[in-house]
């Protein structure tokens, strides 16, 4: 895989075909020539077949498999701001599949294998790092929930199981596992495939897949209305001009209810701001993901040495994507029972992303009753995982408009016929 993917030639409407040396890469570094664009930019069409509105990992997934597996290239892709710079870029990059339910034990596990050949697929290093994801439990009823994720787990392939303080402490000697501890740790589901991936590497991967497949990728470009005709959709209105087009993908986080109630289609979905923070690089300690529900937080450490921090939504639905004073006292004093040598360790950064909650913390994906707009909303605190297997799915229901059996549960009229998809008990942390 060439190294230098990213930025290989596609300038001037050019392929991405060039690999580079380590060598090539130092020598272009030195003679400060500026890099070339790794997907291109376009003017607006009057008409695509397919319009997709959201910009991130979950769009450019669809766009690229729907040129890459289906050959429908006909597509825009568009974003009100730049790409990866909603939920894909807020989030905290972790990779999983040791869900609650069957259905979404089989759909998450679906994304990591897409993710394990990712980087191979799209020629372009998306660093996925399967260091092995740990659930920490504090008291009896979330030990229970862990052996049950556990079978449930294990009945559908995929490798968690429980283990011991003991364990634990092996896996990562600076947590205090100690009977003394403010709050004890009895157990922990171990999920060995679980990981983190260099989200924007994602992001990027994606995008340059999809636009060396002919699909315009279209940042800056905000969608202000939606037109149907006899319950059909017709059109999209940008602030770049109109596209008539017969699809519509609604792929947006934070966004999700303002873009379909453009065509009069409800969804149940609460927007909740996620704040995540990142320490100063230290020396490699942790490799692998430590989560705790019952104290909000969950933590790993990047390839660069800094401690990537995440908590609970916060307690308000809100648009804002500011950081707070309460979340960090909340967050330091969580981890510091967890892993009280990190008392010195400083903070650098805080962000927030937005999360789209449903009722049952599973995903909306499928077509709606205006015909032509679907939907691939609702993520929560789980949207990065599911890129690959959403992307993937949601192109193959465009492209045969059958509903894949993967997706099938996650329908919009479960909520009016009942048919929940529990996936709260699988949280990283208490919401
Ligand atoms: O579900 O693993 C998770 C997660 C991590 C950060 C937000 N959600």
């Amino acid at each position: 895989m060439g190294v230098g993917g990213a930025h290989d030639g596609s300038r001037n409407g050019h392929r991405p075909t060039a690999r580079y040396s380590a060598f090539a890469l130092f020598t272009r570094g030195l003679r400060k020539s500026p890099w070339p664009r790794a997907w291109r930019a376009h003017d607006l069409r009057p008409s695509y077949d397919v319009v997709i509105v959201g910009g991130g990992v979950h769009g450019l997934a669809t766009a690229y498999y729907l040129a890459a597996n289906h050959g429908i290239t006909d597509v825009a892709v568009l974003d009100k701001g730049y790409i990866g710079s909603g939920g894909s870029g807020r989030n905290t990059a972790i990779v999983r599949s040791n869900y609650l339910t069957p259905e979404g034990v089989r759909f998450y596990d679906r994304s990591v294998k897409l993710y394990e050949r990712l980087s191979a697929d799209l020629n372009f290093n998306v660093m996925f790092s399967q260091r092995g994801h740990l659930t920490l439990a504090h008291n009896d009823s979330s030990l229970r929930t862990m052996r049950w994720r556990a079978e449930v787990n294990k009945l559908e392939g995929v490798d968690s199981e429980v283990i011991s303080p003991e364990d634990i402490k092996r896996l990562v000697p600076y947590m205090d596992t100690s009977a003394s501890a403010r709050y004890p740790i009895l157990g922990a589901l171990h999920h060995p495939p679980g990981g983190t991936i260099r989200h924007d590497a994602v992001v990027w991967g994606y995008a340059r897949g999809a636009d060396a497949h002919g699909v315009h990728i279209h940042q800056g470009t905000e969608v202000t209305g939606i037109q149907v005709a006899r319950d059909r959709v017709t059109a999209v209105r940008t602030t770049r001009g109109d596209i008539a087009t017969p699809v519509v993908v609604n792929c947006t986080a934070g966004w999700s209810t303002l873009i379909s109630d453009m065509v009069g289609v409800r969804t149940p979905v609460a927007t909740f701001p996620l704040q995540a923070a990142v320490t100063e690089p230290v020396k490699p300690f942790l490799d692998t993901v430590v989560v705790s529900g019952s104290l909000h937080v969950y933590v790993s450490q990047t390839d660069r040495g800094e401690l990537v921090f995440g908590a609970s939504v916060d307690p308000f639905t809100s648009y804002s994507m500011r950081g707070s004073l309460e979340f960090i006292e909340e967050l330091a004093g969580h981890v510091l029972a967890l892993m009280p040598s990190l008392s010195k360790v400083r903070l650098l950064r805080q962000w927030a992303g937005l999360c789209d909650m449903t009722p049952d913390y599973s995903p909306i994906m499928g077509p709606t009753p205006v015909e032509g707009f679907y939907l691939d909303v609702g993520w929560g605190t789980y949207g990065f995982k599911a890129g690959p297997v959403s992307g993937e799915s949601m192109a193959e229901l465009i492209a045969t408009t059958k509903t894949p059996e993967i997706i099938a549960t996650f329908d919009l009229a479960r909520f009016a016929d009942g048919r929940l998809v529990g996936e709260k008990g699988a949280a990283s942390v208490g919401h």
